[in-house]
């Protein structure tokens, strides 16, 4: 309610000013003072250009530090760590920059409007400026562009081998997860295969997904790799976890994935923001169609050892539903029988 009163008030002061603006050009048109009307719109103008920018900064100063803690979730991945690092950077100086550029600009415009008895000081060129100009910038944003393009290189290579897969599945309007169970693997999948209750078409000729189990929400471990496998069922979504600073999108018949590490449990989190209620969240960033909203999932954090344990306690979705056993080769019904824990 703050935030409407104080734009409210911006648009009246914005409103009154153009009015006394427009009702003193009247007078001076009526007057037939030429020469005058210039000066004194030039004035306006000028006072328009400092009172914008008091006004500009003033709110994006207020708007920054009132609401920081909505837009800079606390960090939980060590890959967010070195992005958070690179962002600051990025943003303390362009962010230095910008406010001096604009700061001259508003100020000159003020300071050097026109004057009848001013003249214009004639400078056409300076070698040593452009080459200042265009050098420090140039090598400014080289390093900041290499050091990105390295950190992304990092975050986009190759999984490694022992990390924990999940196939996380967008559709309107949910989130379906696919756990690689014990051996950590997630079995292929075919979308013909999608029926009522295989809803993410898992293919059961592939014996690694005859231990996979779905879970409705993300449980990770801390401080081991975790391979997100992203699919989509039906339109674009995107996997959104932002104190992972996570973000890929789903695309449909285009799988993406994303591996990262968690470096804080739910718990660790908990204690840290003094919120016993606090939970990671994963959500959908990309407006998939009305139900968009309630693309929302819950991210456990745990320790490797609480991990393991409730891995180890999840049914495998065969074994739920045996009637997919139908569906194995023969050549592996007996190794899915044992994998998936049927009849134990
Ligand atoms: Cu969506």
């Amino acid at each position: 309610m703050f935030g409407f009163y104080i734009a409210l008030a911006v648009f009246l002061v914005v409103a009154i000013l153009l009015l006394i603006f427009r009702i003193s050009r009247l007078i001076n048109v009526v007057k037939g003072k030429g020469e005058e009307a210039t000066s004194s719109t030039n004035n306006t103008n000028a006072i328009l250009m400092i009172v914008f920018m008091v006004g500009f900064f003033g709110l994006s100063a207020w708007y920054s530090w009132a609401h920081f803690d909505a837009y800079d979730p606390p960090v939980a991945s060590d890959h967010g760590v070195l992005t958070d690092k690179l962002f600051w950077r990025t943003m303390w100086i362009t962010g230095i920059v910008f406010f001096i550029t604009n700061v001259l600009l508003f100020v000159f415009a003020y300071k050097y409007r026109f004057d009848k008895n001013r003249k214009a000081l004639f400078y056409p060129h300076n070698n040593k400026l452009e080459y200042l100009w265009t050098g420090v910038p140039a090598i400014v944003l080289t390093w900041l562009v290499i050091s990105g393009w390295m950190a992304w290189d990092g975050i986009m290579s190759e999984a490694p081998e022992d990390a924990e897969q999940i196939e996380i599945m967008g559709y309107q309007f949910a989130w379906s997860l696919r756990y690689g169970g014990m051996d950590n693997q997630v079995g292929d999948y075919d979308y013909r295969l999608i029926d009522a209750v295989n809803n993410h078409g898992q293919d059961f000729s592939d014996r690694a997904g005859f231990d996979d189990f779905q879970y409705r929400d993300l449980v990770i471990p801390k401080g081991k790799p975790v391979l997100l496998k992203i699919r989509a069922r039906d339109v674009l979504h995107s996997v959104y976890m932002p104190h992972m600073r996570l973000k890929m999108d789903a695309v449909p018949g285009m799988p993406t994935q994303f591996w990262f590490v968690a470096n804080k449990t739910t718990a660790e989190m908990r204690v840290e923001e003094g919120n016993p209620d606090f939970n990671y969240e994963l959500a959908c960033t990309e407006i998939c169609g009305e139900g968009h909203f309630s693309m929302k999932k819950t991210v456990t954090v745990l320790e490797p050892e609480e991990y393991e344990k409730w891995k180890a306690e999840q049914k495998a979705w065969l074994s739920k539903n045996p009637e997919y056993m139908s569906q194995v080769p023969d050549n592996l019904k007996e190794l899915a029988v044992v994998t998936a824990g049927i009849n134990e």
